[in-house]
């Protein structure tokens, strides 16, 4: 991250970088999370035949993928190293540790989805309505297939970082707490296209959504959010996994 970029970023609440991955990288990828998937829905239709009795504990790590017929695996780099050896690639953390500072743990991970023709948009919400901790908190949005407006691609609202939206509607939705129309200043909405290794960063607090899948394409991402290692806050019960540098004196577990 240039000082450019930096200053944007600072600016907006997001920014895109171009190429991150190479087309291989994300092909090899896009096999794991698929792969990955396949095990959550073999687990999640086991769990429901069995009765369902641990579906929504959503404090527990890498549990029941309980939204995976819904496009959203959760937890996805305590599933499978893979995705926690790419989550600490030093060309994702060179994204954040402008901002973040080099000590760095992950707050959460997941892989959003949406198969060919999948109907389901993610509404306008700001992250920070959902989660604990400190506001500085970086998402990373890696795009393992070329995402287009038509597809599924990420919309911002730019400045919107600056304020929290306290009024949000509970909707039985993946994403369930969103932004009434009325907070949503669509004249200044960005669409953010990618191609396959792109990479979007966002803040906590940006005001985001993505539209439905009215395409025969695929749109497969990987998500990683990450923080400074002095916030001990995380997702799910336990500490965050560390992911960059060398100062974990307050809880972050370094398990390398
Ligand atoms: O990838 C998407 O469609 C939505 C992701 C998102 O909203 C998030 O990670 O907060």
């Amino acid at each position: 991250m240039d000082k450019a970029e930096e200053s944007s970023f600072r600016e907006n609440g997001f920014s895109l970088f171009k190429n991150v991955f190479s087309t291989q990288e994300c092909a090899r990828l896009k096999k794991y999370v698929l792969e990955e998937i396949e095990k959550g829905k073999a687990a999640l239709l086991r769990e429901q035949s069995e009765g369902g009795g641990t579906i929504l504990n959503r404090e527990k790590l890498a549990d029941i993928p309980r939204a995976v017929h819904k496009g959203m695996l959760q937890d996805i780099a305590h599933r499978n190293s893979v995705f926690m050896d790419v989550a600490r690639d030093k060309r994702l953390v060179d994204c954040v540790s402008p901002i973040l500072g080099p000590d760095l743990v992950m707050y959460r991970s997941l892989s959003v989805f949406k198969p060919k023709d999948y109907k389901s948009p993610v509404g306008w919400h700001q992250d920070m309505s959902y989660w604990a901790g400190n506001k500085d908190k970086i998402s990373i949005w890696i795009s393992l297939d070329n995402v287009t407006r038509d597809n599924g691609a990420m919309r911002f609202i730019p400045k919107s970082h600056n304020k929290m939206i306290e009024d949000v509607e509970r909707q039985n939705e993946v994403f369930s707490l969103v932004i009434p129309d009325k907070y949503v200043d669509l004249s200044e909405e960005v669409v953010l296209e990618a191609g396959i290794g792109d990479v979007v960063i966002f803040d906590s607090q940006v005001m985001h959504c993505s539209g439905a899948n009215k395409t025969g394409d695929d749109r497969y991402t990987l998500i990683f959010t990450f923080q400074p290692a002095s916030d001990p806050s995380h997702h799910r019960e336990g500490p965050p996994a560390w992911i960059s540098g060398g100062n974990f004196t307050q809880g972050a577990l370094h398990d390398k």
